[in-house]
C-alpha cells in the first residue's frame, strides 16, 4: 500500500470532519489504536458517520459498514455470526455508536444481543444529546442542560445506562473518558479481551463544544471537570456484579466548575446548581455502596 508522508499513523486518516475541539474523533482514534486492523465497524447515522466519508471516499482504514439507527447491535451480531462461521471468529466486530442511537432508539437491539452473548464489542460515544439532527435531547442528556428540544433546561433524569447494561450480566462493562486517555486505552483493551468469551459494552463520554457550548480547546479540561465533580465517574463491572473505581477521586470539585464551561448550563441559577449537586453527590454516594 502506497503511504503518503502526511498520512496520519492510525486507522483513521487526517482529514476527517468533525467539528474543532470533538471529543469523538480523538474517542475513535483511540479505539481503533488499540483494536487493530483485524477489526470490522458498524456506525448508524450520527456524528461518527464521518467516519464513513463521503460518497466513494472514506477517512477510516478498516472496513465497515453504516446501518440504521435502530439496530446496530443487532447488525454487529449478524456479521460477527458470519464470521464465526467461515471460521474467522478473531475478527472483531466493533459498534460505535452514539448515545440517542444506544440509549433510546438502538436499546431494544443491544438489549438482544447482550442476552443472546454475541461476542461483540459495543461503544457508545456519549455528547449527552442527538448532535447531529440539531441538538434534540436524548435519554443521556444530564438534568438541567439546554437542548433545542428542552429550551429550559431537561426537567427529568438521564437514564442509568450502564446499569441497564450490567443488569444483563455480560463479562465486560466500563464507563470512560476522553479525558483520561491511559485508563480508556486499558478498557478498550480489556473489553477487546472480554469479546472472546461474549459481549463488552463501553460507554465513553466525549465533550461537544457544538451542543454544549465550550471552547474547543477546552474540551479535555470540560472532560476532566466531569469526572472530577463526579458527574462522570470511571469504573467497570465484571459480570454484572464486581464493580471497581478505576479513577478515586479524592477531593471532589464543585460541579458548578464544570458547568460553567458550557453555555447549554448558562440558565441555571444558584438553587438549581445546588440542586444538581446534591443530585450528583447522591448518586455517587449509591455507586460507591457497589464499588469492591
Ligand atoms: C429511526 C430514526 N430516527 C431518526 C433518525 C434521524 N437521525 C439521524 S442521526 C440522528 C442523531 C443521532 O444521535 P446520537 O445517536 O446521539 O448521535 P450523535 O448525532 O449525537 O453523534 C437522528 C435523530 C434516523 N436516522 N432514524
Ligand atoms: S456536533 Fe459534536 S459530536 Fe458531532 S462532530 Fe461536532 S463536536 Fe463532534
Ligand atoms: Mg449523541
Amino acid at each position: 500500500m502506497l503511504t503518503m508522508k502526511s498520512e496520519a499513523k492510525g486507522l483513521i486518516a487526517n482529514g476527517v470532519s468533525f467539528c474543532a475541539g470533538c471529543g469523538l474523533e480523538l474517542a475513535a482514534r483511540i479505539i481503533l489504536d488499540v483494536l487493530g486492523p483485524n477489526t470490522v465497524m458498524v456506525i448508524p447515522p450520527g456524528c461518527a458517520a464521518l467516519l464513513s466519508g463521503f460518497g466513494n471516499e472514506t477517512v477510516t482504514k478498516i472496513p465497515g459498514f453504516q446501518g440504521n439507527l435502530e439496530n446496530t447491535a443487532a447488525y454487529a451480531a449478524g456479521i460477527k455470526a458470519g464470521f464465526e462461521m467461515q471460521g474467522r471468529g478473531d475478527i472483531q466486530v466493533l459498534g460505535l455508536a452514539g448515545d440517542g442511537a444506544t440509549v433510546d432508539i438502538g436499546l431494544q437491539s443491544l438489549s438482544g444481543a447482550l442476552e443472546r452473548g454475541d461476542k461483540i464489542l459495543y461503544i457508545c460515544y456519549d455528547n449527552e444529546a442527538y448532535m447531529n439532527t440539531g441538538i434534540q435531547s436524548s435519554g443521556s442528556t444530564p438534568l438541567s442542560a439546554w437542548t433545542t428540544t428542552t429550551p429550559g433546561g431537561k426537567p427529568v433524569y438521564r437514564k442509568d445506562m450502564v446499569g441497564i447494561v450490567a443488569a444483563h450480566k455480560i463479562p465486560y462493562v466500563a464507563t470512560a473518558s476522553v479525558g483520561y486517555v491511559d485508563d480508556f486505552r486499558k478498557k478498550v483493551e480489556k473489553a477487546k479481551a472480554a469479546t472472546a468469551v461474549g459481549p463488552a459494552y463501553l460507554h465513553v463520554h466525549i465533550p461537544c463544544p457544538t451542543g454544549w457550548g465550550n471552547k474547543p480547546a477546552q474540551s479535555i479540561e470540560v472532560a476532566k471537570l466531569a469526572v472530577q465533580s463526579l458527574c462522570w465517574p470511571l469504573y467497570e463491572i465484571i459480570n454484572g456484579e464486581e464493580y471497581k473505581l478505576t479513577v478515586p477521586v479524592a477531593k471532589p470539585k464543585p460541579v458548578a466548575d464544570y458547568l460553567k464551561l458550557q453555555k447549554r448550563f448558562a440558565g441555571m441559577n444558584a438553587q438549581r446548581t445546588e440542586e444538581l449537586q446534591a443530585a450528583v453527590e447522591k448518586e455517587h454516594a449509591h455507586l460507591m455502596k457497589k464499588m469492591l
